[in-house]
């Protein structure tokens, strides 16, 4: 059989079962998914030479990483090249690029040191998402930012905040559409703390100055993100689960964050999705793999990943949840854990976006738990790999092949750096 007749029995395959996949294939080519710029580097940064801090870490040395703003560009083009699907770019506020010999601390970064990025997502048609960055900087104080107990420290992280906002304005001015700016810091402590209140009470007050920096709530759409805990910050972390989400409750235009990180291993992001999409008009997510921890491992094609986007796909929330990916791996080919992980979530949409959820959900409404069972279990071995397969080709980026360009990429490209 050639690819074309695969598909084309696949196709007829799950119509059977009501499954209409060219209506899932033109779905999935119109939903966003932000790439982390991050990857790329090991989560370094531009404008710094210190270590990576903040309680998240990247382990290996693989060769290759992009160390300028022209190598990272570099690497986001070629990724771009592999993968299928719509993106918006997700950068960080330390990726800044400034002229030869200037240098701006991060609480007066200004819009002019993302031109050369803005031009960058304009001719991809990317958007941009944002984040400010409240790690591996000497204003950390004793592990902490915006819940400092020190005045000037609080005020610099502020600044940096509202910095942000105006920045995020700018991204989505210039590319038409909505820039989703992320806060999140690793303030906590290693040790138990005397005081849990205080340093959540100037954390709140410090998000809350920051979105009041005067900005379009159509245009920049402020997250807060929630962490259970940091290496080095075991015992105590300031933006907990219920802090965040307690935040952006009470906060208009104030969106949840969720990484699928951040959670005892035995919490489940995918059944938190349709929790918050009861209560909240849009919620935003890190998708990530953790590996016992927060070890942000490349995303795959996993259960919790296929779960994490069903969930997001039969409660009709393909408009109402941001996804981001958020993962760093130093240890392997960092062209190929970017593609990899992008990959494995578009297909965890794709597949979700193959399943007959309507049928599924009126035989629950039945308690009909046992034929929803079969159906379920029936659904996993149907030809899905010859949809995915046909969605990306006619995405012009095939399955085949993708990992031979990046190796020849890595010898012609990389390892000479
Ligand atoms: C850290 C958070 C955060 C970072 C990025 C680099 O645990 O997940 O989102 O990974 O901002
Ligand atoms: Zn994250």
């Amino acid at each position: 059989m050639t690819t074309a007749e695969r598909y084309a029995s696949a196709k007829e395959m799950y119509a059977k079962l009501g499954v209409d996949t060219e209506a899932a294939i033109a779905k999935l080519k119109e939903i966003p998914v932000s790439l982390h710029c991050w990857q790329g580097d090991d989560v370094i940064g531009f404008d710094h030479d210190g270590p990576l801090t903040g309680g998240i870490q990247t382990t290996g040395n693989y060769p290759g990483k992009a160390t300028t703003p022209e190598q990272l560009m570099q690497d986001i083009d070629k990724v771009l090249s592999l993968l299928p699907g719509k993106k918006k770019l997700n950068l960080h506020a330390w990726y800044a690029i400034f002229e030869q010999g200037e240098f701006v601390d991060r609480d007066k970064i200004e819009p002019k040191h993302f031109a050369k990025w803005v031009a960058f997502a304009k001719e991809r048609h990317l958007g941009i998402d944002f984040n400010p960055t409240f790690f591996s900087h000497e204003k950390v104080k004793d592990g902490l930012t915006l819940s400092s107990s020190d005045e000037e420290t609080r005020r610099f992280w502020i600044n940096h905040g509202k910095a942000c906002i105006r920045i995020s304005e700018y991204f989505a001015k210039e590319t038409g559409v909505p820039c989703v700016m992320n806060i999140w810091t690793g303030d906590g402590s290693k040790d138990i703390p005397a005081d849990r209140l205080g340093p959540r009470e100037r954390y709140k007050t410090a998000i809350e100055e920051i979105i009041s920096e005067p900005h379009d709530p159509q245009l920049v759409k402020p997250c807060v993100e929630s962490k259970v805990f940091g290496i080095g910050v075991e015992s105590y972390t300031v933006g907990s689960a219920e802090f965040s989400l307690s935040f952006a409750a009470t906060h208009e235009g104030c969106l949840p964050l969720m990484d699928n990180g951040h959670y005892h291993p035995t919490e489940l992001v995918s059944d938190k999705i349709p929790a918050l999409l009861a209560f909240y008009p849009e919620i935003a997510l890190h998708i990530t793999r953790p590996v016992r921890w927060d070890s942000d491992h490349v995303v795959l094609f996993d259960d919790e990943t296929k779960e994490m986007a069903k969930e997001i796909v039969r409660c009709n929330g393909l408009n109402r949840v941001h996804m981001a990916l958020d993962y760093f791996d130093a240890s392997i080919n960092r062209i190929c854990a970017w593609t990899v992980g992008f990959r494995s979530w578009q297909k965890a949409l794709l597949s979700a976006l193959c399943t007959p959820f309507a049928q599924w959900k009126e035989l629950q409404d039945k308690a009909d738990w046992t034929a929803l069972m079969v159906h379920q279990e029936a659904l996993k071995t149907m030809p899905f790999g010859d949809v995915w397969n046909e969605y990306c080709r006619q995405c012009g980026t095939p399955e085949e092949g993708w990992f031979d360009e990046v190796k020849r990429y890595e010898e012609e490209v990389l390892l000479k750096r």
